[in-house]
């Protein structure tokens, strides 16, 4: 399996709680290494660039509310087959529906407030890295 890279962020909902850090070791335990990461408070329109893919979803304006309301932390993740890794160890969208041990079973407050984003496709993880990170801000 080849080494790749993902892009995560923890949402506000675990930075107000204070879980950066014990979100950043589940991500480390499952395999991933941090190769970049920074807290930011996204703009509007960073985060309206950001889901443009969900514009027409009905919670739209509460996804983009919500990812601006507090900072975030942004990180590159690297390791096997990255972007599945990240999702397993994410959990499914709801954390009602989430496996036990996964960050939002154990984190998460509700489908919108949970914890975690991770990119859902190696080509979609090249384009949100760009989005927010320069390439000599990745050390690997
Ligand atoms: P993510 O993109 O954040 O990693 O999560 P995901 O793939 O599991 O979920 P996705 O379908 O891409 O949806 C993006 C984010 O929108 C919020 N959402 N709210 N209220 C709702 O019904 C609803 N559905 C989705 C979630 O915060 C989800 O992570
Ligand atoms: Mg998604």
């Amino acid at each position: 399996m080849a080494v790749t890279r993902t892009f995560s962020i923890i949402k506000p909902d675990a930075t107000r709680r204070n879980l950066t850090g014990a979100v950043t070791k589940m991500l480390e335990e499952a395999g991933l290494r941090v190769v970049a990461s920074k807290r930011i408070h996204m703009t509007r329109e960073q985060a309206e660039g950001f889901y443009a893919v969900h514009k027409e979803r009905p919670f739209f304006g509460e996804l983009v509310d919500f990812m601006i309301s507090e900072p975030v932390v942004v990180q590159v993740l690297e390791g096997e087959d990255a972007v599945q890794k990240n999702r397993d160890v994410m959990g499914a969208t709801n954390p009602a529906d989430a496996a036990e041990g996964t960050i939002r079973k154990t984190h998460a407050l509700s489908i919108g407030e949970n914890s975690v984003h991770g990119s859902d496709s190696d080509e979609n993880a090249a384009i949100e890295i760009r989005h927010f990170f320069n390439d000599d801000e990745i050390v690997g």
